[in-house]
């Protein structure tokens, strides 16, 4: 049970940065808030070119944010006539166009449902959003399609949802069928919110077999937050893993509901888990596995919110990266149940920071990427352009 810092243990954890990578949601550098309100941030990003500037900061600190998520609604209004622009964005900032979301929430035609709508008429206009979707995601040569669907209803009777099933299905089929190579879909599930009776993909299993049903390409998306309390979700994401389902990760930490706090500010050690099960498995189940944070910050600094996040990923992944597997295994077939429990909680209460500090150093990036941040000139001097613009923004979501 070492977890000395030696020489084996720190190639380990540089191994385990240097492959890391996490996506940073557009969303997450504008302005948000609660269904009560939204607190005006002066450094918010208001276009998508102050949200590709400051996904570009972030990975500069940071050296694991390549790719922003983009939001088609929000982000490409146009559709695919906004993709140029977008393609301009990732020549000059060099962050890549990461997951493609499709909106199937906002029109008020959705107000029972998009692809679940009972109206056929207004599941063929999410059946047409999706596909656009798609079609944007070819033409940014982007690999995910990340589906979040979030039909459902508030008062038992008033809905079929054996009939929503067979509806989701047809779209989710369509859209699987249109997708180019390499390219995935990624469905999402959330066991409530916005409804509150029944939601149509709300867990893990759900999400699994519509996936299996519409095809290959498309896999589960585990949002950590979209839980019950007490959930295991480290036992889902094993589960995943075993049957090659596992499409990825929306990273952010809850103590209630689906709260979209830091990742880790809440319960670090199940995020820690969750790498856990991701490092113990083999490279091939795991590599295509996107690591993705889904968080928007109300009340934390909007950049300030996201470096601390993906800096607390990386130290997380690196305590992970400590847990001795083969040792672990050991223990665990012997039944030596403290022993065992010792390695895996030894790797978890190491400090790795002043490590993941070295390899920062080693790989020319700043040791320090909060306090370079602040620091730096570039919060100011966003802070100081984009001021005027946020005193009179506050209605629209993005
Ligand atoms: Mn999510």
């Amino acid at each position: 049970m070492n977890h000395e810092m030696t020489m084996g243990n720190k190639e380990r954890i540089f191994a385990a940065l240097d492959a890391f990578k996490i996506e940073v949601p557009s969303w997450g550098f504008a302005n948000t808030g609660t269904r009560f309100g939204k607190f005006l941030q002066p450094a918010a990003a208001t276009t998508i070119e102050q949200k590709f500037a400051d996904a570009a900061e972030v990975n500069r600190l940071t050296g694991a944010a390549p790719t922003i998520a983009l939001h088609v609604l929000w982000d490409l209004p146009n559709g695919l006539k906004d993709v140029a622009g977008i393609q301009g964005l990732v020549k000059q900032h060099g962050i890549g166009a990461g997951s493609i979301n499709p909106n199937l929430f906002q029109s008020q035609e959705y107000k029972y449902g998009s692809i679940c709508n009972p109206s056929a008429e207004i599941r063929g206009k999410a059946c047409q959003h999706l596909l656009e979707s798609v079609e944007i995601q070819k033409a940014l040569g982007s690999t995910d399609l990340s589906m979040w669907v979030s039909d459902g209803s508030n008062y038992p009777g008033t809905q079929s949802m054996r009939r929503r099933i067979e509806w989701m299905e047809e779209i989710l089929g369509k859209t699987h069928d249109a997708l180019g190579e390499g390219q995935r879909m990624l469905v999402e599930y959330k066991p409530f919110e916005p409804a509150f009776y029944h939601t149509d993909i709300a867990d893990w299993g759900m999400a699994l077999e519509l996936a299996r049903r519409a095809g290959p390409k498309a896999k589960v998306l585990v949002d950590t937050g979209h839980h019950y309390q007490g959930t295991n979700i480290e036992q889902i994401v094993a589960w995943l893993l075993h049957l090659d389902a596992l499409g990825g990760f929306h990273f952010n930490d809850r103590k209630y509901a689906d709260d979209d706090l830091t990742l880790g500010s809440i319960d670090p050690y199940q995020v820690f888990r969750i790498f856990h099960e991701i490092l113990s498995s083999p490279v091939e189940k795991t590599a295509g596995v996107a690591f993705m944070i889904d968080q928007s910050h109300n009340m934390k600094g909007k950049l300030e919110a996201m470096v601390q996040t993906v800096v607390t990923a990386q130290e997380l992944y690196a305590k992970a990266a400590l847990v001795d597997q083969e040792q672990l295994a050991g223990l665990q077939d012997g039944c030596r149940l403290v022993e065992a429990e010792e390695c895996f909680r030894g790797a978890f209460w190491t400090d790795v920071r002043p490590v993941v500090k070295e390899w920062r150093t080693a790989r020319g990036l700043t040791a320090d990427p909060l306090d370079s941040l602040r620091t730096g000139r570039y919060l100011e001097e966003i802070t100081r352009e984009r001021a005027a613009a946020n005193a009179g923004s506050g209605s629209s979501y993005a």
